[in-house]
């Protein structure tokens, strides 16, 4: 098995691995990275706005910053480091030994790193994105803004488009064929339900986006007029494509750290999730709905109000599902044996930030409300409650929960516990003043303010509140490096957790399940105290599968074994495919034929070998089955 399995040596290995929990951490460290740019940018935007009149930064300057911050925030932090828990946690919980294509799981981190870096090239060069994270027109214009700024913009979210579809698409396939036998849908941990949402809704709605930043670019540079009223375009046409995709996408970075809460939660709580059954119905109601309501965003545009109220209307009832989550936690917590450990501090809070970011969310889908409040820092408290509220929180709680797997080691309880302290004060000192600078009308996005104008002393503290909250992050990052190099060995299943991935040592070995398990209940590892149902989950016997890199597949719904599957071994294709991607879209912002053409002869080059014939191995081998 190891040998079959196990990486090549040297570079081949290390960069031509498809190994799902080397890719997921790997998501998971470029991601924070990304979170830790993203956050510097936002500590000199607070240091610029602590006070009035301030002179620190330029007005482009600061417009670069929160469009960058916006950027790389929302792209390439939010939703990868999710694929990353995702990446890493699937396979194990599902009871399989990878995901569906991994040279497609590899494909799609090395897209993302290379879109990351593509839109951060501009950085340095003062030519990056500014015209905020949405990049409305005209401003994104090329008659109001000339610059390659905007073209980064648009060519940077087509490239990192191709990397979350062949990832959604990677998850899709993964939930349907490969998990353990018995592994039913009624099964699976909400996590998986979170991702299966988020990740089936991006391939809708990642489309829509790419085809605006085509059609924008195009408009830049080739003289089209999608956008443009002196040729007959709609500059409205771009809010709504953005925002068909927009929406969807906010739910696809909350829904899986949802999830990581409804699976992490209850075993601190040391009991089930309460009411399983509707949170996985809630969990793709949220994306269903999540479909209707882009308009919100676009009340002030002037569109008739009978047709925004329905827009408003559905995003009344997009609370409903929302709230049937925070119930079951709630109740969770309520009926069960509660452990105060640092995950469940931080899963607890996320009920809190959740509710608070969930109510100013629902008070701007009024109309009335929302022409007052919209573009203030009403909006911008609003969203950083729902995205760090839901989000972060979520993700340094499921670090801590996850990471003795991950590793092997505890992270430290005690400073755990300050760092909580540190990062949960320090984000609502910052964050709930916010709510109260935007109703008294400070707007957002702008680089300062006059003194006298009343905004002085509550921006003061939110500057204060935001570095209690970095400190926080920062303590948090080192209490990481602490535990990898010196935490307590955690053993197989430190929190007497009930799902498959604790099932085995930490870390995991390379091949995850040496037999591939039968699963009977939901809770394979709690079913001898839990009441109800004498079916045994099967660890010990079953599929051996050792006849080289092999795995099982299953039929979609019930679980059923159906084929065996030869995985691909190590692959230097997906970097390659990604360089020349990189170089072909280089080529397309310096609009030069030369080199996008050399970038899209390597691209036909490298698809050509990955999708050469392959020799067809004998086809039918006998099953072999231990026990
Ligand atoms: C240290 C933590 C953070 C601080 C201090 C912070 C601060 C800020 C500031 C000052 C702005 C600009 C407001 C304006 O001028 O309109 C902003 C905008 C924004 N932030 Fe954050 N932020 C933080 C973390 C995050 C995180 C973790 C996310 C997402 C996961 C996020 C998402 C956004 C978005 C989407 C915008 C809007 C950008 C735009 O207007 O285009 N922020 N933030
Ligand atoms: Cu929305």
């Amino acid at each position: 098995m190891e040998a079959s399995w196990g990486e090549a040596p040297g570079l081949k290995g290390w960069f031509g691995t498809v190994d799902h929990k080397a890719i997921g951490i790997r998501y998971l460290i470029t991601a924070f990275v990304f979170l830790i740019i993203g956050g510097l940018e936002a500590l000199i935007m607070r240091i610029q706005l602590a006070e009035a009149d301030n002179t620190l930064l330029t007005p482009e300057q600061y417009n670069q910053l929160f469009s960058m911050h916006g950027v790389t925030m929302i792209f390439l932090y939010a939703l990868p480091i999710l694929s990353g828990f995702s990446n890493y946690l699937w396979p194990l919980m599902l009871g399989n030994r990878d995901m569906a294509f991994p040279r497609l799981n590899a494909l799609s981190y090395w897209l993302f790193l290379a879109a990351g870096l593509f839109l951060y090239i501009s950085f340095p060069l003062g030519a990056a994105p500014n015209s905020g994270w949405f990049d409305y027109v005209p401003q994104a214009s090329a008659e109001f803004n000339p610059g390659p700024n905007i073209d980064v913009y648009c060519i940077g979210l087509i490239f990192l488009g191709i990397s979350t579809t062949v990832g959604s698409a990677n998850f899709v396939v993964t939930l349907l064929r490969m998990r353990a036998p018995g592994m039913s849908i009624n099964r699976l941990p909400i996590i998986v339900w979170g991702t299966l949402t988020g990740s089936v809704a991006n391939l809708f709605a990642v489309p829509a986006v790419s085809l605006a930043c085509v059609m924008l670019f195009m408009d830049r540079n080739l003289g089209t007029h999608f956008f443009e009223v002196s040729g007959g375009g709609q500059p409205l046409l771009w809010q709504h494509l953005f925002w068909m995709f927009g929406h969807p996408w906010v739910y696809a970075i909350v829904l899986p750290a949802m999830g990581m809460v409804s699976d992490g939660l209850p075993v601190h709580c040391r009991r089930p999730l309460v009411g399983y059954t509707f949170v996985a119905m809630a969990t793709v109601a949220t994306m269903v709905v999540g479909f209707g309501v882009w308009v919100h965003h676009m009340f002030a545009t002037g569109l008739p109000t009978l047709a925004m109220s329905f827009f408003s209307a559905a995003s009344f009832v997009i609370a409903i599902p929302s709230a049937i989550s925070v119930f079951a936690w709630i109740a969770t917590i309520a009926t069960g044996r509660v452990r105060i450990t640092t995950p469940f501090l931080f899963f607890a809070s996320v009920i809190l930030l959740f509710v608070i970011g969930g109510v100013s969310g629902v008070m701007t889908a009024s109309l009335a409300l929302d022409w007052q409040l919209t573009d203030t820092y009403f909006i911008v408290a609003h969203l950083h409650y729902v995205l760090i509220g839901i989000n972060l929180f979520a993700v340094v709680g499921g670090i801590y929960h996850w990471f003795p797997k991950m590793t092997g080691r505890m992270m430290d309880e005690r400073a755990g516990k300050w760092v909580f302290a540190l990062m949960f004060t320090g984000f609502n000192v910052a964050f709930l003043p916010m709510h109260w600078l935007g109703m008294l009308g400070m707007p957002r996005r702008v680089y300062t303010y006059a003194a006298g104008m009343g905004f002085s002393g509550v921006n003061m503290v939110i500057t204060v509140g935001a570095f209690l909250f970095a400190l926080g992050l920062l303590w948090f990052f080192i209490e990481i490096a602490r535990a990898r190099i010196s935490g307590r060995l955690a053993g197989p299943n430190p929190w007497d957790a009930p799902t498959l991935e604790w099932s085995m040592t930490s870390p995991p070995p390379i091949y995850n399940f040496a037999i591939i398990p039968v699963v009977a209940s939901r809770h394979p590892l709690w079913e001898d105290r839990l009441e109800g149902g004498d079916e045994r989950s099967v660890f010990a016997e079953g599929f051996l599968l050792d006849r080289g890199k092999e795995t099982l597949a299953v039929t979609p719904l019930d679980g059923e074994p159906d084929v065996i599957l030869k995985m691909p071994g190590d692959s230097l294709l997906p970097v390659f495919l990604s360089l020349a991607l990189f170089v072909t879209f280089g080529g397309m912002l310096l609009l030069s034929p030369w080199i996008g053409g050399l970038g899209m002869l390597a691209v036909l080059v490298v698809l050509a070998v990955w999708f050469r014939p392959h020799a067809v191995t004998a086809g039918t081998e006998d099953v072999r089955v231990y026990g």
